[in-house]
Formats: C-alpha cells, sequence, structure tokens
C-alpha cells in the first residue's frame, strides 16, 4: 500500500450516545486545519466528505436497548464500504467521528481487506459492552465488543462477516473506566490492556514500546483507534464522557510519534470531538495536533 496517500472520510454520527453536537466533530477537525496539515507534510489527501446519517426514528428499529439501533447499523454498512474502497484503492483510510460507534464500521471496512488486523484501542472505556453488560444501552461503548464479535448479531455481522478481529491482536491503552463486564472480558481473554496504573508505572515510552510489539507481531496491518476521551480532559476537554487523570497531551504526542516511527499503522479513527462541549475548538486541534505526528510530522 503507497502510505503517501490518505482518504479522509468523515462519520458525522451521534446516535451512538447521548450528547448531541458529536454530529459536528468532522467539521470541527476540517476547521482546525486537518487537510492542509496532512498536505504540508506530504500526503497527497482525499477528502472524500462526510457520509449521510439518518435522524433518530428514521429507520425502523426492533424491540431492544441499544439506542437507534437501525439507523447505527445503516451509517456503519455505508462507512464499511467507504472504507474498504480506501483500502482497495491504496489509500490510508483516515476516518472523522462522530462517536465511538462508527469503528464498528470502519473495522469491518477495513477487515474486508486485512484478516490478521492489530488494533490500538486508545480510550478511557473498554467499548467492550454488549446488550447484556452496558450500563446505558449506548452503542458508542459497545464497538470492540462488537468488532471481536461479541454483541447484538446485527451488529456483528455488519460487512457480511465476524469477527474482524481477534482479541491477542488488540491492546488498549489509556482505560480508567471500566465496567464489571468488560473487566471480566479482559481477564478470560487476556487482552493486552495499558490502564493509567501502567502508563504512570512504565511510562509512554515503554507502554508504546510493548503496545507496538504486541499488535505488530503476526498481523498484516494496525488500526489506531483514538478516543479523544483517552486524554485528559484537561487537554480535550470537548468529548462527551470525560474522565479524569487521563494522557496527557504530551504523552499522547510521544505515543503518535512512536507509532510513525514504528511505520506500523495503516488505517485511523480519530472520535468523540465534541465542538458544543469545547473550549474553542481545543479538542479538535489537539486531534489535528496528533495526526500530525502520527502522519510523521517532525520538531526538528
Ligand atoms: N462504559 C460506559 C460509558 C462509556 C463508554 N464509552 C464512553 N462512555 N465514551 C458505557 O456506556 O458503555
Ligand atoms: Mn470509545
Ligand atoms: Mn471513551
Amino acid at each position: 500500500m503507497d502510505r503517501k496517500k490518505i482518504a479522509v472520510i468523515g462519520a458525522p454520527m451521534d446516535l451512538g450516545q447521548n450528547r448531541r453536537g458529536v454530529d459536528m466533530g468532522p467539521s470541527a477537525l476540517r476547521y482546525a486545519g486537518l487537510i492542509e496539515r496532512l498536505q504540508s507534510i506530504g500526503y497527497h489527501v482525499d477528502d472524500m466528505g462526510d457520509i449521510p446519517i439518518d435522524r433518530p426514528g428514521e429507520v425502523s428499529e426492533e424491540k431492544t436497548n441499544l439506542k437507534n439501533l437501525g439507523e447505527v447499523i445503516k451509517a456503519n454498512e455505508l462507512l464499511c464500504l467507504h472504507v474498504e474502497k480506501a483500502v482497495a484503492n491504496g489509500y490510508f483510510p483516515l476516518v472523522l467521528g462522530g462517536d465511538h460507534s462508527i469503528a464498528i464500521g470502519t473495522l469491518a471496512g477495513v477487515a474486508k481487506r486485512r484478516h490478521q488486523l492489530g488494533v490500538i484501542w486508545y480510550d478511557a472505556h473498554g467499548d467492550l459492552n454488549t446488550a447484556e453488560t452496558s450500563p446505558s444501552g449506548n452503542i458508542h461503548g459497545m464497538p470492540l465488543a462488537v468488532s471481536l464479535g461479541i454483541g447484538h448479531e446485527k451488529l456483528t455481522s455488519i460487512g457480511g462477516f465476524a469477527p474482524k478481529i481477534k482479541p491477542e491482536n488488540v491492546v488498549i491503552i489509556g482505560a480508567r473506566s471500566l465496567d464489571e463486564g468488560e473487566k471480566a472480558y479482559i481477564r478470560e481473554h487476556g487482552m493486552k490492556i495499558f490502564t493509567m496504573h501502567e502508563v504512570d508505572r512504565l511510562g509512554m515510552t515503554r507502554v508504546m514500546e510493548e503496545a507496538i510489539a504486541h499488535v505488530s507481531n503476526g498481523t498484516d496491518g494496525v488500526h489506531l483507534s483514538l478516543d479523544l476521551d483517552g486524554l485528559d480532559p484537561n487537554d480535550a476537554p470537548g468529548v462527551g464522557t470525560p474522565v479524569l487523570g487521563g494522557i496527557s497531551y504530551r504523552e499522547s504526542h510521544l505515543a503518535m510519534e512512536m507509532l510513525a516511527e514504528a511505520e506500523i499503522v495503516t488505517s485511523a479513527e480519530f472520535v468523540e470531538v465534541n465542538p458544543i462541549l469545547d473550549e474553542r475548538n481545543k479538542t479538535a486541534e489537539v486531534a489535528v495536533e496528533l495526526m500530525g505526528s502520527l502522519f510523521g510530522e517532525k520538531l526538528l
């Protein structure tokens, strides 16, 4: 794949959770200069625009505690098609959220072409809930579980196959708010996770060295799913579910720079930027800076 071509795909989804405004994430990221930034690093950037998202209640739904299930499925099926096409045409797909439920479609699209995909899940949360374990019914708390093949059949079968990824190819970084069912899944599958405890204890350098080794072992690509709430709310205030004690701005830059150096990342998404909750587009600007580092921008 030619790493010099990036396809930017906006997914203005806000139906996977309760706080409106995250649908403006893609606009905020573009406004913060994303496209120009990537071009200035030397990439050919194709901005594919945003996928359409239905309004709640527009798609018929079955009785379930999963909020806006029909709308979330429809958008993710479409996103899957766009992402797969981008990969097939030699582009690096860069998906802009939107809430984290869109990772279901992104991963489905990437996994159609990469059957041993490694995944870095950079997040305050595990996103490993199912309808049974979810405290909220919000699908943005479920995309990692769904991609691993657990959860509602209509979600796990998006793209026409399941599972998309294997637990041994995943690493979670920055977790500090895990529900009981999520903890049980992580323990049961021996999933690799660096909670904030490990980030504090080992330091980001060692965390990333170990994470990079883990996700590149026997895989044919690595997807970075970066939820801005993985960062500390002081550095990224514009998110729907902020959790204190997160990864700092500087640690996050270091993490992105180490990924750039390792040259392992083949697709990415940046999610949960909510301009309504933000301070003068700070969170979108932070996200764009992190994307700069991920794509190889250097200080010197
Ligand atoms: N684990 C909780 C909260 C949550 C998950 N993801 C976010 N919040 N952003 C849930 O609702 O599943
Ligand atoms: Mn998340
Ligand atoms: Mn989160």
